[in-house]
């Protein structure tokens, strides 16, 4: 691989996920058994032009929130390794996503410092596709990544009611975020005041 990329494996007695990032690289291959988990992540791929290959299994027969929450904290893994010492880099990132009546507003800062606040939209029993994923999976995903990745990361729905909407234009705000955060600015400065992030 070349350009910013990491492979890794994160196996508990829950889950078991294998990540491989290339943040220069295209096209995502991605298989969490969770059809829904996997449409929003393709769309993050898409949109956030980097290649993601993904394979997750886990206790999905007890919820999905073990393996929600497991594959947001493999991938954010992945991010903060591929990213190295994070020296060039935009660092932040904001996107605000139509899909219909929904409007889903992110904000990314690339910072050191783990945080999520998430605020979304939609109906919260609702579970999507089967196995079902619901709000509060995607929610877990998010809180794992953003920890992992060591990412402040805000998610707000500005509009909308439709479940699906809600999910899949956060997944594209996301995307976008990302793309505007990790590009290169050229250089090797470190863009903190602290020096590091
Ligand atoms: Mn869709």
């Amino acid at each position: 691989m070349t350009g910013r990329s990491a492979r890794l494996e994160r196996v508990t007695r829950e889950t078991s996920v294998t990540v491989a990032l290339e943040l220069e690289g295209s096209g995502a291959t991605i298989d969490t058994s969770l059809p829904f988990l996997d449409h929003l992540l393709d769309q993050v791929a898409r949109h956030g032009g980097f290649g993601l290959e993904l394979h997750a299994r886990g206790d999905v027969d007890v919820d999905a929130h073990h393996l929600s929450e497991d594959v947001g904290l493999a991938v954010g893994a992945a991010l903060d390794e591929a990213l190295g010492d994070r020296r060039g880099i935009e660092r932040f990132g904001a996107a605000t996503i139509p899909l219909d009546e929904s409007l889903v507003e992110v904000a990314i800062d690339l910072s050191g410092r783990p945080g999520a606040w998430v605020e979304l939209g939609g109906e919260r029993a609702l579970l999507l596709g089967r196995p079902g994923v619901a709000v509060e999976h995607v929610e877990e995903l998010l809180a794992g990544f953003a920890r992992a990745g060591r990412l402040t990361l805000h998610v707000r729905s500005l509009r909308g009611r439709n479940t699906h909407h809600q999910l899949e234009a956060t997944a594209k705000a996301l995307g976008r975020s990302l793309r505007a955060a990790l590009e290169r600015r050229g250089g090797t400065d470190v863009p903190s005041t602290k020096g590091r992030l």
